[in-house]
């Protein structure tokens, strides 16, 4: 079976705050990943498994940016706790801790994996990123950045999500 799964809750829509992970996102392996409170991971819908999906997510009312999260408990680092971590495909000038993402997962990458070296992680992060950049680029995902999730109440001073003063 090659294709990319689909699940029926898909796709999902959730906003949480970014909180402090373990600080191993970037300083190890040159990712950085935006970690959700457990609140956000609990509420996750069953059929949503372990695993990287890719998406577009949003900080606060800013640009809506390419996103590729892990949704699952690292085995790499034998975590015991379920979580979701967020790589935005941007580069950003500064850390957004205790700032709004908005995320909507469209679809599903490949299965959590247990990688023998931090170097074939790393590898498998790169080749997610890149299928979820093509994903992203197709008329179907593209629709979803004008969605009213993206939009913000007035006296955000933001009339389309895709644009910001930042
Ligand atoms: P932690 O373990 O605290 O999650 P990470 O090393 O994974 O630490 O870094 C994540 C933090 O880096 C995010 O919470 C965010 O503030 C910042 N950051 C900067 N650029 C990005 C990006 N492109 N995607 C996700 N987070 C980013
Ligand atoms: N961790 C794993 O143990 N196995 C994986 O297959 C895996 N895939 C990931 C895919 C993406 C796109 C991202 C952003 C992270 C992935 N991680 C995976 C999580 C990685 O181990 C995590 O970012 C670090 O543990 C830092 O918290
Ligand atoms: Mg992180």
């Amino acid at each position: 079976m090659n294709g990319i799964k689909t699940f029926s809750s898909l796709p999902y829509f959730c906003r949480g705050t970014v909180i402090k992970g373990f600080g191993r996102g970037s300083k190890e392996l040159g990712i950085p990943t935006a970690n959700f409170p457990e609140s956000v991971v609990d509420n996750l819908p069953h059929d949503v498994s372990a695993g990287v999906y890719y998406g577009w997510g949003q900080i606060g009312s800013g640009p809506v940016h390419k996103m590729v999260m892990s949704i699952g408990w690292n085995p790499y680092y034998n975590n015991t706790k379920k979580s979701m971590e967020t790589h935005l495909i941007h580069k950003f000038d500064k850390d957004f801790y205790g700032s709004e993402l908005g995320l909507v997962i469209l679809g599903y990458i490949r299965p959590e994996t247990n990688f023998d070296s931090l170097e074939k992680l790393v590898k498998a992060i790169r080749t997610d990123i890149e299928i979820a950049n093509h994903k992203l680029n197709q008329e179907d995902a593209r629709e979803f950045l004008l969605h009213d999730f993206f939009k913000h109440p007035v006296g955000q001073s933001s009339t389309n999500g895709t644009h910001s003063s930042l």
